[in-house]
């Protein structure tokens, strides 16, 4: 199986410990494409020294349209990963979004009013608190092996 994890990076790196623990979790379930979005060391700034902006946005849009499954860290607003989910949907993907309710920000209506709400529909939006982040993805992905 291949994910697609999006969480924020020039929207602010604040949140890449539980991005970390996200991704190691998800790959026990399949490839992640995007494992780079967790690493300490890709920083807000200075990545672009690598690849330039639109290489960025080309490779991830194929990775995107080749992922079977997106799970997003949502909690820390990121105008990539909205655009990313935005996309995603598009594409008629299957998509977890996973909001920390301790954060104290409000999730964007665009993101929680995307939830249709049956457990089962292609785009969920779940509220968790971070000691839960690895029993809610072991519910959803074993909800998947189901499918
Ligand atoms: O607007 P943001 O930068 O917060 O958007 C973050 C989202 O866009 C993530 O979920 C990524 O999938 C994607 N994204 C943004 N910047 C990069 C990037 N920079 N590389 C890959 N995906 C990105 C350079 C990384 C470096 C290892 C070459």
């Amino acid at each position: 199986m291949h994910i697609y994890f999006c969480g924020s990076i020039r929207g602010g790196r604040q949140d890449v410990a539980i991005y970390r623990r996200i991704v190691k979790k998800l790959q026990m379930y399949g490839d992640v494409l995007t494992e780079h979005v967790s690493h300490a060391d890709l920083s807000e700034k200075g990545e672009d020294a690598v690849l330039g902006d639109k290489a960025i946005h080309d490779r991830d849009m194929e990775w995107l349209a080749l992922a079977d499954v997106i799970v997003a860290e949502v909690t820390q607003p990121s105008l990539g990963v909205g655009y990313e989910l935005g996309r995603a949907v598009a594409m008629d993907k299957r998509i977890l979004c996973l909001f920390r309710t301790s954060s104290e920000r409000v999730l964007s209506a665009m993101i929680r009013g995307a939830d249709s709400q049956p457990a089962s529909s292609l785009f969920q939006v779940h509220d968790y608190a971070e000691e839960d982040v690895e029993g809610i993805l072991e519910k959803y992905f074993g909800e998947l092996a189901k499918t």
